[in-house]
């Protein structure tokens, strides 16, 4: 098995297990530099709280308690690790604050690990359709054209559905991305029924043996009512057209809302029942902690990470790397 990774204007090919190598590297490196305010907020703080500490106490505990809920951890996931490092406090398997340190990095890279689940184009569906929801500003059509750009890397012919038919802007913005890619877009008019437009470009992608349709999707209304309701006729419009779709429901947040993003969340899963999330903004945020949050109460699974504006800045989410790179001190 080999895949082909473009470099320039050669096509190299080169083993899978490289490339999956060359993948995880790639991304400790690139969420190690996003992630330097949330490791400045929350493990850099840690560090310096319990590392080096001799003894551990109820008090020590207690500072990590205030620690974790300043970063966006939230009461829930805090609640459970303060609980485990008790109970060892209790038990003495707390010989020193290395001991804590280790604990913490465990229990969170546990908690993402089920979180860890590619997005997997299926060649059975054609097209394969995603539909991309969240609410204003998160990073929609942004991630849309990265995540056009990455699967047309791995040889997919990917089409575009400009399904936020509420903001004028909205349609422009997509098709500059489309461009940037080389692919259609299917459009219609500014306050065109979104759902119809969805329509229309699945049949249209259908017709030309796309592997992938992306839909954009409005993220404001009127009300917020209004726009579960909207979202909801759309993915219905979809399913009779091929009941296995959409295939995926991905909900993109962004980390810099902290947690807001949590509730986003909540709201969406609920009205839309998710398939996968897209976390963006990590870089420049402090508040990338929430991601621990959002892994505890949804369980749902993270199909990338947005690390910038730019088209590559886009990575699969890698749970032990995240974790990886946010306990990695720099002394
Ligand atoms: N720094 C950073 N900015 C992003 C990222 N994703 C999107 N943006 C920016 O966020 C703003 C809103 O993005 P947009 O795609 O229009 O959001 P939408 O309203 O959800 O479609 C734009 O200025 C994007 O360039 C990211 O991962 N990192
Ligand atoms: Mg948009």
């Amino acid at each position: 098995m080999f895949k082909f990774l473009k470099r320039k204007e050669f096509e190299i090919e080169i083993p899978n297990e490289e490339v999956s190598r060359k993948g995880k590297n790639n991304f400790f490196n690139r969420i190690k530099k996003s992630l330097q305010k949330t490791r400045h907020q929350l493990t850099e703080s840690l560090a310096s709280l319990v590392l080096g500490k001799k003894q551990v106490d109820a008090a020590l505990i207690e500072e990590v308690e205030d620690l974790l809920l300043s970063a966006d951890v939230g009461p829930s996931v805090t609640q459970d690790i303060i609980q485990l490092l008790s109970l060892k406090l209790t038990r003495n398997q707390l010989a020193d604050g290395q001991a804590v340190w280790e604990v913490l990095q465990q229990q969170l890279g546990e908690l993402l690990q089920p979180c860890e689940s590619a997005l997997v184009i299926n060649s059975a569906h054609k097209p394969t359709v995603i539909l991309v929801v969240g609410v204003n500003g998160v990073g929609k059509t942004t991630s849309i054209g990265k995540l056009a750009h990455y699967l047309q890397k791995q040889g997919k012919q990917v089409m575009l559905a400009a399904g936020d038919t509420f903001r004028a802007a909205a349609t422009e913005q997509l098709t500059i991305w489309a461009e940037r890619n080389h692919i259609s877009i299917i459009a219609q008019h500014q306050g065109a029924d979104s759902a119809s437009v969805i329509y229309d470009a699945f049949q249209a992608a259908k017709a030309r043996n796309m592997d992938v349709l992306i839909a954009d999707t409005a993220g404001r209304l009127h009300t917020k009512n209004n726009l579960m309701q909207e979202l909801q006729k759309v993915k219905k419009v979809i399913s009779k057209l091929d009941a296995t779709a959409p295939h995926e429901i991905m909900l993109i947040l962004d980390a810099g809302t902290g947690q807001n993003a949590l509730l986003q969340a909540e709201a969406f899963n609920e009205a839309l029942s998710l398939t996968g999330l897209m976390l963006t903004k990590l870089d420049g945020t402090a508040k990338g902690g929430i991601i621990f949050a959002i892994a505890k109460k949804l369980a749902l699974p993270i199909r990338f990470v947005g690390l910038g504006e730019g088209i590559d800045d886009l990575e699969v989410f890698s749970s032990q790397e995240f974790v990886r790179a946010l306990f990695t001190i720099e002394k």
